[in-house]
């Protein structure tokens, strides 16, 4: 009897995957592989289901012999172990993104005479139902809220782009590449920075633009966005405010916010000891976070804290006291900080910090030692990586470069060759 193997990567049966083992059992015995959570999120499928119940629903649908794990997009290692004689798949991977993994597939299997069989992908009403429904699903607060404690179980690092408007929070929710193996991979979460929100509005990062306006944004953002947002929360202002703000930020599924040990008027980190800066107490501070632990009404939220001594030039000793307090004040994660290009003082931190604490999730910004990649960080016990300004910083010199040309050649043409054909953009955008 041969074999026939076919990968789901869903949370949901529809007549699309039943008519995928109708063709498969014309083949042979049907062996159905479950593709594993980090995968099924880098291909840009987020899980409402665990691998065991995903498994369980594979292995009730009539036809199917056995359910297996597959925990690489490309299918190296199931092909291995099982040598499939025929892989099934629905033709729409013949095109888009999915195109590489069919390439790789065939060239794999044809080493040993193994076959793929194209079966004609179900386009239908209650397919493009299912789909829809799933992702209005995971656009609601209760969802957003709980997946990026999920993420942080699931996947090697939560990899975070900031988002200041519901364009840019667009982007990180639809930008997708595929490595030079053809593997896709995705941003997990979005961060909205205090520096990107302000700067966005043309004023200064000193928590001038008030609570009110910063959940416009992140409304803005999740209107057209399912992926979990981190909240740059400054200093997280007056603990009699700040226990409401964290009621409120629940309530919209935001699922973390970031507060920094500093007092008085805030400046950016990134200036240093180049401005007037002053760190909050200890005690101080651990009594603000154990306050927002305890007006927090969900197990979903976290309160994150981030720990300015580098910045301030205190010493890691200093960094490594108050991180080891503010987790005994209730602290669901610590953001360790530093504006220099090298990252040995951070690498130390995290090194010394997962001595004493092997789960408290760590989170790094790396604006300055960006030379360093994500799995470095995720070797010294880094949990969440924030790409903090990127994207503001990107589209700032384009559109001053765009005004000025245009100012000099009086006409537009000059700069039509930097701009996004209006296509592109109106693509971008989402129709109900
Ligand atoms: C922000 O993005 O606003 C931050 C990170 O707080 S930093 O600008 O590096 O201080
Ligand atoms: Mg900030």
């Amino acid at each position: 009897m041969k074999t026939v193997y076919t990968c789901f990567s869903t949370d949901v049966i529809h007549d699309g995957h039943r008519n995928i083992i109708k063709h498969a059992l014309k083949y042979g015995r049907v062996i159905v592989g479950c593709l594993s959570d980090k995968e099924m999120i880098r291909c840009t499928k987020f899980p409402t289901k665990t691998i065991n119940e995903r498994m369980a629903l594979y292995r009730s649908l009539d036809g199917v012999e056995e359910v297996v794990i597959q925990d690489d997009m490309l299918y190296d290692d199931v092909i291995e172990r099982l040598r499939p004689d025929y892989v099934v798949h629905g033709d729409n991977w013949k095109n888009g993104a999915e195109k590489a993994v069919r390439d790789h597939v065939e060239k794999l299997i044809a080493s040993y005479g193994g076959q793929i069989i194209d079966v004609p992908y179900t386009y239908s009403e209650t397919v493009k139902k299912v789909d829809d429904r799933l992702r209005e699903r995971l656009s609601m607060p209760e969802f957003r809220r709980k997946r990026l404690r999920q993420l942080i179980e699931m996947v090697p690092v939560v990899k975070t782009m900031e988002a200041h408007s519901g364009l840019t929070g667009l982007i990180v929710e639809k930008t997708v590449v595929e490595d030079l193996d053809g593997r896709l991979d995705q941003f997990d979460a979005m961060w909205v920075s205090s520096l990107c929100d302000s700067t966005d509005r043309g004023k200064p990062d000193i928590e001038l633009v008030d609570m009110t306006s910063r959940l416009r944004t992140i409304n803005d953002i999740m209107e057209v966005t399912t992926k979990p947002i981190i909240l740059d929360g400054d200093t997280g202002g007056l603990t009699e405010h700040f226990v409401y703000n964290v009621r409120t930020l629940e309530r919209m599924g935001v699922s973390a916010v970031i507060i920094e040990d500093k007092t008085g008027l805030k400046k950016n980190s990134l200036f240093g000891t180049e401005v007037i800066q002053s760190q909050d107490t200890i005690e101080n501070f651990s009594a603000k976070i154990s306050a927002g632990k305890k007006a927090q009404l969900s197990d979903d939220f976290m309160i994150i804290a981030r720990i300015e001594s580098l910045i301030l030039e205190k010493g890691m000793e200093d960094a490594l006291e108050r991180a080891g307090a503010f987790t005994a004040a209730g602290a669901d994660g610590i953001m360790i900080h530093s504006r220099k290009k090298e990252p040995s003082e951070i690498f130390e931190f995290c090194d010394r910090f997962r001595e004493k604490d092997k789960k408290t999730p760590l989170v790094v910004v790396p604006t300055s030692f960006h030379q360093v990649t994500e799995d470095t960080f995720a070797s010294h016990g880094v949990n969440i990586v924030i790409y903090a300004n990127q994207l503001m910083r990107a589209a700032f010199p384009v559109m001053k470069q765009t005004a000025e040309e245009i100012l000099k050649a009086h006409r537009a043409q000059e700069v039509d060759s930097l701009l996004m054909p209006f296509g592109d953009i109106i693509r971008l955008i989402d129709t109900l």
